[in-house]
């Protein structure tokens, strides 16, 4: 029997982690013979729903499930932690602006930063899915300086899959068949769905659709989606967010598919002439449990100005929180 992996997820309680928690203990993260015990972050409020969900847990009778701690102590959620799914986050309230917002989120990621720092396991591998995810991850791994920062990323796989469906719609191909779309920058709206180095098939994706598609359509919508889901579900992206969470962790873990790339926000090195340290989506292949960005694409006008603006979002909200960096 192999050791089980550690596996923390904070905002247990919330909409998201209600469809991811169960998918990781059913196995589809690790693989089907990796046993697993499982930290459940949350707030003191919500412990009482969370409690919910451990019964449901238990009723579920995962054989890979060895033991569940629900805490809202950070420094126990994340002892030992091998994979950290941080998805707790405060939501946008009620006549709070966006650096308020950006404010709040900050001191939960430097706390959790600094617990991560001081009791999780050395290798943990860490993913941030609560908004502003890229800043909040960039918090994470200025707190945490013990931890490599290659080991703490951000989520824009959600932003991916929303760019292959929205390809292999208007082309009328399988998704399968589509390789090498790229999300450059912040999981936001100035975020940037690049198909210049897309294939389908294996030939290139752009002479099969309309520019004026591409630019007009396809790109605001995906940059829009989240509102879009949020107009027509009454809630935002829950089932969507977590299949992408487990997407990019099987990515990670057990590598990216041959030929193709995966978009993860992960701390620049300065690639594409990207600032160093921001946390940013770039084009990903992953193997032996690492990643790497894809180097040496060739970026035309149109791009270079859409990677800008959304290098632009992410140097103002890293300046908005630079005063909680250690
Ligand atoms: P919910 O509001 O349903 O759940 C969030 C949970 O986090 C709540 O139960 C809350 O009590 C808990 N929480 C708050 N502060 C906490 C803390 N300090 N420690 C532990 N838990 C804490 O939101 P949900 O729909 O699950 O979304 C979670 C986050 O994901 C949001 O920030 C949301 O904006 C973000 N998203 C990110 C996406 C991405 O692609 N990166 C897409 C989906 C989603 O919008």
């Amino acid at each position: 029997m192999k050791k089980p992996v550690c596996v923390t997820v904070t905002g247990a309680a919330g909409q998201i982690s209600y469809s991811l928690i169960f998918r990781i203990a059913s196995g589809e993260m690790l693989g089907p013979d990796q046993p697993l015990i499982l930290k459940l972050l949350e707030i003191k409020p919500a412990l009482g729903a969370l409690r919910g969900v451990k019964m449901e847990l238990e009723d579920s009778a995962f054989p890979l499930l060895q033991d569940i701690t629900c805490t809202d102590n950070a420094e126990i959620a994340f002892k030992d932690s091998d994979i950290a799914l941080l998805v707790g986050a405060r939501p946008r309230g009620k006549g709070m602006e966006r650096k308020d917002l950006l404010e709040a989120n900050a001191n939960i990621f430097s706390s959790q930063g600094k617990a991560i720092n001081e009791v999780a396991a050395r290798k943990i591998k860490i993913l941030v899915v609560g908004n502003p995810a890229n800043t909040n991850a960039l918090i994470v791994a200025n707190n945490a300086p013990s931890i490599d920062q290659k080991q703490i990323t951000a989520m824009t796989r959600l932003d991916h899959n929303r760019s292959l469906t929205q390809l292999a719609q208007k082309i009328d191909r399988p998704i399968a068949q589509i390789k090498r779309v790229i999300i450059w920058g912040n999981h936001s709206s100035t975020q940037y769905p690049d198909l210049h180095h897309c294939l389908v098939g294996g030939t290139p994706a752009l002479p099969l659709i309309d520019n004026e598609w591409y630019v007009n359509q396809m790109i605001p919508s995906v940059q829009q989606r989240g509102a879009s889901i949020i107009k027509a579900r009454g809630a935002s992206s829950a089932a969507s967010a977590s299949n992408a969470a487990i997407m990019h962790m099987q990515s990670w873990l057990h590598g990216s598919k041959d030929g193709d790339w995966v978009s993860m926000g992960v701390v620049s090195d300065g690639s594409y002439g990207i600032e160093k340290g921001l946390v940013y989506s770039f084009p990903c292949t992953c193997a032996d449990g690492d990643w790497n960005i894809v180097k040496n694409l060739e970026i035309n006008m149109f791009s270079r100005q859409k990677m800008a603006a959304t290098e632009t979002e992410l140097i103002e909200e890293r300046d908005a929180v630079a005063h909680l960096f250690t």
